[in-house]
């Protein structure tokens, strides 16, 4: 008879198998806590979901042992199980500790480059804890040798394979369905590798990024050479004659990119309780010196930021679905702004950034644009209430970046994206201005979303200070454009009463327009700039800069948009639905409308 007393217990299979499932968890909670500091800033959710999380995989992928009956087959299936999650938690811990985010198959495969720079300094990048991933698996092949592995001849049933398998399959449905409650389209979107480990696991983010990378590959093979002549026709088609008036009005000067988060254009010149929302920006968009657009629209899909960012750097659109940073960004090559700015006219380049590096795959993608340095929340202090939500606070994102700022070689490209106004739109007591009053409708939301746009406000203010004061300003120029709405479809009626306009009129048209952001380039000198009607969007910036930079023959880049100070352009502007607005009409959700709104047909 076989009993289950204190040591018999470990002696059988099952208990082995949850020793080692066991030995998984607490290795995972080390490099957790030790290398990937994923509770700080966590969650309740994913502290939860990050202390179960080691948990399903590893049964699934030890409990396989059970499907093998014979002791001789069970305990190697078990133990190399078990080895390929230590592997991979060590290889992990090891490219974090270089590239503060976690290891893409296509790393791991050997696709791309970096793992040739990792092989020579992986073993620098060991610590001293690591013993402790490897300790018992020592023990484990001494043990074996010295014939002191007791076996447990007794196969289980095949109900137990089953069971574990059951019983993994339910525990990952939990920290799924925790992690869309907490974060809604996880999957999908993919925006972060550190929230998928955070909800999923280490074992889960590898398999979803092996299946991406797959996808990569299969696209890739399917790819023939000639496919990119359409698209150089087309391209070729659509390149506008430049404007001789705006060529070169900004060569060799610094740019600064100012990323305003989720900022709307409505927001410029609007007064809530008698006092502007954002007076600097407002003073910016009228300067003389400033080329502003008012029907400028935001055209991102699934990617929110990272498609803002695809289009303004490559002058392409993102992908129907998910963000191409997040599925493309770690294994091409693109054809980006810091690259041809380096290559035509000698800058140099930097990203600054309050949030994790791995957010929106931003570490991968920004190296593949070009990127020479990227200043994510490793470079600041983000403790305590100095950040929030997306990272570090924008009034301190740019004064924390000042030292780095003033060690980049010019002229420089150089980009600040803010996290301050974004949803949930939640400011510190501390950061509120007692001068501003906001609205007070229903909406948190919409109320949030006037302060932490006053507080962006205010973070230009501050900045634009330091440029002046430090000279930096009279030979750089300043771009600043909003990403994409703020306040969702599903808010606008709110704001309606704010807009001064009636909610029960409001129809998808007012949706549609309510997509413009803002977009200016503000060049200091310059004094015959001016508010253009121009009808443009994303897609259209990078053709635009390319020019008033000087760049030479900048139609040969690949991109689809137009020079916004083309006279020849379009009029349209294409959203990712097949919705489209113009100054005559607009085309959405099924609709065509005149330009004062009205269904036609
Ligand atoms: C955070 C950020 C936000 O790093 O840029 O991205 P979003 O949620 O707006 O796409
Ligand atoms: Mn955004």
């Amino acid at each position: 008879m076989r009993h289950y007393g204190r040591i018999d217990w470990l002696k059988s299979r099952v208990g082995f198998v949850l020793l080692l499932v066991l030995l998984v968890w607490a290795k995972t909670m080390m490099a957790d806590v030790l290398d990937f500091n994923l509770f700080s800033g966590s969650s309740i959710i994913q502290i939860i979901t990050t202390l179960i999380n080691p948990l399903p995989l590893a049964l699934l992928l030890i409990g396989v042992a059970f499907y093998f009956r014979k002791a001789k087959l069970f305990y190697p299936v078990a133990i190399i199980m078990y080895v390929i999650n230590v592997v991979l938690l060590q290889l992990n811990v090891i490219y974090y500790r270089e590239f503060s985010d976690f290891m893409s198959v296509s790393t791991m495969l050997g696709y791309d480059k970096v793992n040739q720079g990792l092989g020579a300094s992986g073993f620098a990048l060991t610590n001293i804890h690591d013993i402790f991933f490897w300790a018992d698996v020592v023990v484990f092949v001494v043990l074996f040798f010295m014939k002191k592995f007791r076996f447990d001849k007794l196969a289980t049933t095949k109900l137990m394979g089953f069971s574990f398998t059951t019983f993994a399959l339910f525990l990952f449905l939990i920290t799924l369905t925790l992690g869309e409650i907490d974060r809604p389209q996880l999957i999908t979107r993919q925006f972060d590798s550190k929230y998928l480990v955070k909800y999923l696991g280490l074992d889960a983010y590898t398999a979803f990024d092996g299946l991406r990378v797959q996808r990569v590959n299969e696209q890739r093979k399917s790819a023939k050479k000639s496919d990119i002549d359409k698209v150089l026709a087309y391209v070729k088609k659509h390149n506008v004659s430049d404007n001789a008036k705006y060529v070169g009005v900004a060569k060799g000067k610094n740019v600064f990119v100012i990323h305003l988060e989720s900022f709307q254009q409505f927001v410029l010149d609007l007064k809530v309780n008698g006092k502007e929302v954002t007076p600097t920006l407002n003073s910016i968009y009228h300067s003389k010196s400033t080329i502003a657009f008012s029907n400028f629209f935001n055209q991102v899909g699934q990617g929110k930021t990272s498609d803002a960012e695809t289009m303004l750097e490559t002058g392409l659109f993102g992908l129907p679905t998910g963000s191409l940073f997040a599925t493309q960004g770690s294994d091409q090559t693109f054809e980006a702004m810091p690259a041809i700015l380096r290559q035509t006219e000698g800058y140099s380049s930097a990203v600054f950034h309050g949030n994790n590096a791995s957010f929106w795959n931003r570490s991968n993608t920004y190296k593949n644009m070009g990127y020479q340095y990227f200043f994510d929340a490793s470079y600041y202090d983000t403790s305590g209430e100095k950040a929030m939500g997306y990272g570090l606070k924008d009034k301190l994102l740019f004064y924390d970046s000042i030292p780095y700022l003033e060690r980049l070689q010019q002229p420089f490209y150089a980009k600040y994206i803010t996290v301050t106004n974004h949803f949930p739109y939640d400011l510190d007591e501390t950061d509120k201005d007692a001068n501003f009053k906001t609205t007070s409708t229903d909406s948190d939301v919409v109320n949030g979303y006037f302060e932490t746009n006053h507080y962006l406000d205010q973070s230009i203010a501050e900045f634009y200070k330091y440029l002046k004061k430090s000279g930096l300003y009279n030979n750089s120029i300043v771009v600043l454009y909003g990403d994409h709405y703020g306040i969702s479809n599903s808010e606008n009626k709110t704001l309606a009463s704010v807009l001064g306009k009636n909610a029960d009129n409001w129809t998808d048209w007012d949706n549609a327009q309510m997509q413009r952001v803002p977009f200016m380039v503000n060049i200091p000198g310059y004094t015959d700039g001016g508010v253009k009607d121009t009808y443009g969007g994303e897609i259209d910036v990078m053709p635009t800069l390319l020019r008033l930079l000087g760049v030479k023959n900048p139609s040969k880049y690949v991109n689809v948009g137009q020079d916004l100070l083309s006279s020849k352009r379009s009029k349209v502007v294409a959203f990712r639905d097949k919705d489209w607005v113009s100054a005559e009409y607009s085309y959405v959700n099924g609709n065509l409308y005149d330009k004062n709104g009205k269904v036609i047909a």
